[in-house]
């Protein structure tokens, strides 16, 4: 084997290593024009459930989306909605329910919950009466109806 395969693969070994310690519970998030499903103008997850202390990773996998959050627990400061295109991060430490919609397909369904427990438990926070448009109205019933 040539040497900078080996030092390639060396690096590639502990790379993998360091990611894994900053926090095995970080997830990532893809925006999507179409998931498997057949969906279309979705996030790759309805519904993210994770421990308090994760921090999420959306993916602008397809163009044109964003992330916006409208409603979350007391106590928690909404974020500035991401530009479009652009990778967000955001860690979430206190435990409730959180909406989010793509700024450009607000109308079209383009919704998403985190769920964040601490201990198992999740303090489920009525985000059902935050203002979503069109689609994403049945959309967040049916999402709320699964937690
Ligand atoms: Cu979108």
């Amino acid at each position: 084997m040539n040497k900078s395969i080996i030092i390639v693969m060396v690096l590639t070994f502990f790379g993998t290593l360091f990611l894994q310690a900053a926090n095995a519970g970080d997830i990532t998030i893809e925006m999507l024009n179409k998931r498997s499903d057949g969906e279309k103008m979705v996030y790759s997850a309805d519904i993210a459930r994770v421990e308090s202390g994760t921090t999420i990773t959306w993916i602008p996998t397809s163009k044109g989306h964003n992330v916006h959050f409208i409603a979350g627990p007391d106590g928690w400061d909404l974020p500035k909605k991401s530009k479009n295109n652009k990778e967000v991060s955001i860690t979430f430490d206190v435990p409730g329910v959180y909406l989010y919609q793509c700024t450009p397909h607000a109308t079209m369904g383009m919704i998403g919950l985190v769920v964040v427990e601490e201990g198992g438990e999740v303090p489920l926070n009525d985000v059902s009466k935050a203002k979503v448009r069109g689609k994403s109205k049945k959309k967040l019933k049916e999402l709320l109806g699964e937690l």
